[in-house]
């Protein structure tokens, strides 16, 4: 249907204020309130200018206020411009755009303050963020939980070069086992990258793919200047010249203006009589306009492509554009991190009627009425008075998680024992958690859950295997109340739907208690996805195992070493390191609270888990000491007044570091053995107090670990151990100056089993004794461990 004149005037009008704005708002930050330093701080006027059409074909006509985006980074500038038409942008932001606490460089959904859905900024990431909403969204509403609300599209705006990135092609694929609905991505078609121009073609690689994978593909190639000009006589030739014209040649032409192409297509068209008097019919300006007029600057055609989807399948439109269009370096290779000059912006101000001074008034030089222009953004539809940031009541968490307990058991087991046990159970608790694995799900103990849980899918499959009696430990019986998510081997997809689970409470007004289990070593596959997530603050937990050398015959290649640390740098991830299964109880009792906390409070969580059994210790837990287990650490002997050296163990060394203590405790006095469940929850804990301590003088504040080393002597020795890089707990000798040995692993490969394995690498009780041997003076230690 074609579209009302008079809105399709007053929709490219503001379009064409969100470019100026747009623009105007990365020059200001360049030029009129630079940097202290005056350093230039950027701001892609290129490459937002490319979607300014297409993003104001979208929120000023099409979204409804149920849908969310995920806006290319580069497109902040355009977002921020649209957001402050609507009167949710404040000037002052816009004016200290990327500056501190101004207007974020690449939208965020933690530190804009206008409504980001989304967080984008490493390319792609956002873009599978959109399908993996849409499959969350399709799970609240399976288990009743959308209530009356509105299902949403879930739309992300992609740089073309984006879609080189991998892990959308991952989510592609996750997307169509799941049977993707509501998803619609806007393949901004500029055909440059950020050094240069894209392979000729690839229109037809990204049509093939999405067919491929189910969904519709919409290419906007022309807009209504090239359409009305095709049906002209001698049109079709003009196209035909347009669609074989290399897309190098046709930036470049865009680039140098209206007479360069006049050039070439008389050059190349030759003396065509029809052909030849249209392009003659034009001056060097409007043909200039005529050839800039590609779907994707195309009001008309846009809003026309978009609202032709009648159906709920998954839509990619593949629009043309030109980078920088209408600036100065529109269509310039080198124009990614291009500025206009200051004479530049003069010159395009003045002939946009905008007055010297008047450059963040709204409605300044354009012709439409200002008052028009208020009532038309008021009656937008995505700019209803609905509230978009949603929330959702926390859930009760229990005061304590049970377990089968076992005298000999791993962390790993511990986990599905848990989860068996509130799978068994009718608790709130239960009831939102959503399990997801990428294919690790039986070996990483989730069985039992999924079992008592089922498998979500949006429709019912009953497991073949039970239905034609197969004995099987596993029912995989897919149903829409399923409360596990099965995924293909890929952990960026993992991450990115533990990010979209992970803010249901958000984006879908319904609490979601995401757990996500992988292999330890796998974190790094999808670490920029894990980053990800957690930059935009969305609420899971990670179950990593098995994890460290401890996974010995399992194979050199699996070992991780680096997690620990990982684990400890990871901002909005607490992680933890329990050695007994006690302990991981109460641990997941507070994550399932920490998930759930406040923003700047809460965070996600993360449990670097192990397969080895090792003997539990036998006792009750006092409040006290679950407080200790998740601030970070505990005793397991305290040391006496005058211990010569302490042994500090993280996780699966457990039994090493109890046998080597008793070994040293016959020859040193006093011993002590300190219990780390999270070296990461120590650390922050210190960090904090000592910024306490500047920022409160003479405030006291002693952290968790300042306050259990704070007995030692001043030359008692600390050896440190863990299964992972000896640096995770080697700092705790700058916490009170005490000598530290820390043991670790820094080289790995080798398959073996773990006494041997924990020999090579110096984890076993022996290299423990070794080391509190070079911390001390005196005999050396009596007996030691049998070698193996
Ligand atoms: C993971 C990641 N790698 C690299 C970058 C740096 N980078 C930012 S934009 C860009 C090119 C984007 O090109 P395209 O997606 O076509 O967007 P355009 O600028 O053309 O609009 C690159 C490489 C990034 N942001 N994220
Ligand atoms: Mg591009």
């Amino acid at each position: 249907m074609a579209i009302d004149a008079a809105r399709l005037e007053t929709l490219t009008a503001l379009a064409k204020k969100a470019l100026w704005l747009s623009s105007w708002t990365i020059h200001h930050a360049n030029h009129i309130r630079p940097n202290s330093d005056g350093l230039k701080v950027g701001g892609h006027q290129a490459s937002s200018a490319s979607l300014a059409t297409i993003m104001s074909a979208l929120y000023f006509a099409v979204l409804k206020p149920e849908d969310r985006v995920a806006v290319k980074p580069h497109a902040s500038p355009v977002f921020h411009a649209i957001q402050y038409l609507f009167g949710r942008q404040t000037r002052d932001k816009l004016e200290n755009f990327r500056g501190f606490k101004g207007a974020q460089s690449y939208p965020s959904r933690t530190k804009d303050t206008d409504d980001v859905d989304f967080s984008t900024g490493s390319v792609g990431l956002g873009v599978a963020q959109t399908l993996f909403a849409s499959l969350v969204q399709d799970y609240v509403k399976a288990h009743g939980w959308l209530a009356d609300r509105r299902e949403g599209r879930m739309i992300a705006l992609v740089g073309d070069a984006e879609m080189d990135e991998g892990n959308i092609f991952e989510a592609l694929l996750e997307g169509w086992k799941h049977g993707l609905r509501n998803t619609w991505w806007v393949v901004d078609y500029n055909r440059q990258s950020l050094d240069a121009v894209v392979r000729e073609g690839l229109w037809a690689k990204f049509e093939t793919m999405f067919r491929n994978f189910g969904w519709d593909v919409r290419i906007v190639k022309y807009g209504t200047l090239m359409r009305q000009a095709f049906a002209e006589p001698g049109g079709e030739a003009l196209r035909g010249w347009i669609d074989n014209c290399p897309n190098a040649l046709y930036s470049a032409l865009c680039f140098q203006g209206g007479a360069a192409f006049r050039k070439h297509l008389q050059d190349e068209i030759g003396d065509q009589g029809e052909v030849s008097k249209l392009i003659e019919r034009r001056s060097d300006e409007e043909l200039l306009a005529l050839m800039s007029n590609l779907g994707g600057h195309d009001m008309a055609s846009m809003i026309e492509a978009f609202e032709a989807i009648d159906h709920d399948c998954p839509v990619c439109f593949i629009a043309y554009t030109i980078k920088g269009v209408g600036l100065p370096f529109q269509g310039h290779k080198d124009n990614h991190a291009g500025l206009m000059t200051v004479a530049q912006m003069e010159k395009w101000r003045a002939a946009q009627n905008i007055r010297p001074g008047h450059e963040w008034d709204k409605f300044e030089g354009l012709p439409q009425d200002p008052a028009d222009l208020t009532a038309f953004l008021k009656n937008v539809p995505f700019n209803q008075e609905v509230q978009r940031r949603l929330s959702a009541p926390v859930i009760d968490v229990p005061r304590q998680l049970s377990f089968t307990p076992a005298a000999q058991m791993s962390t790993q087991q511990g986990f599905g024992l848990v989860l068996n046990e509130l799978a068994r159970g009718d608790s709130e608790l239960a009831a939102r958690i959503v399990t997801a694995s990428p294919d690790v799900t039986v070996s990483t103990n989730l069985g039992a859950w999924v079992n008592r849980r089922g498998l979500f899918a949006r429709g019912e499959t009953a497991d073949l295997f039970r239905s034609e009696k197969i004995p099987t430990t596993f029912h995989w019986d897919f149903s829409p109340r399923g409360q596990h998510i099965e995924l293909g081997i890929a952990e960026m997809n993992l991450f990115i739907l533990m990010s979209a689970l992970g803010l249901s409470h958000s984006i879908n007004g319904t609490r979601l208690l995401p757990v996500g289990t992988l292999y330890d070593p796998f974190i790094e596959r999808g670490l920029d996805a894990l980053n990800y997530a957690c930059y935009q603050d969305a609420r899971f937990m990670l179950a990593a195992t098995p994890s460290g050398i401890t996974l010995a015959p399992e194979g050199g290649a699996h070992q991780s070493i680096a997690t620990p640390l990982i684990g400890m740098a990871q901002d909005g991830l607490a992680s933890f390191e329990p050695a007994f299964v006690d302990e991981l109880a109460v641990i997941m009792r507070w994550g399932f609270e920490h998930m759930q906390a406040a923003a700047g409070e809460g965070g996600s969580v993360y449990l670097r888990l192990s397969t080895r059994t090792i003997e539990q210790v036998q006792r009750p837990l006092a409040a006290v000491q679950h407080l200790d287990i998740t601030e970070g650490a505990y005793w397991l002997r305290k040391p006496g007044p005058n211990a010569e050296v302490i042994v500090a163990y993280t996780g699966a060394v457990a039994p090493e570091a109890i046998e080597a203590t008793g070994f040293i405790g016959e020859s040193r006095r006093d011993v002590g053995l300190l219990a780390i469940t999270s070296a990461d929850r120590l650390h922050a804990g210190w960090t904090a107090a000592r910024k306490l301590r500047r920022d409160r003088r003479p405030a006291q504040h002693l952290s968790h670990i300042e306050r259990l080393l704070a007995p030692l002597p001043r030359d008692c020795g600390i050896v440190t151990v863990i299964d992972g890089h000896p640096a995770t707990l080697g700092w705790l000798g700058s916490v009170r100056g005490h000598r530290v040995e820390a043991l670790g692993v820094e080289h790995f490969g080798q398959t073996g089993s773990i006494d041997h394995l924990y020999r090579q690498y110096g984890l076993d009780a022996n290299a423990i004794i070794d080391a509190a041997e070079s911390l001390t003076t005196g005999a050396p230690v009596l007996h030691r461990k049998m070698a193996v």
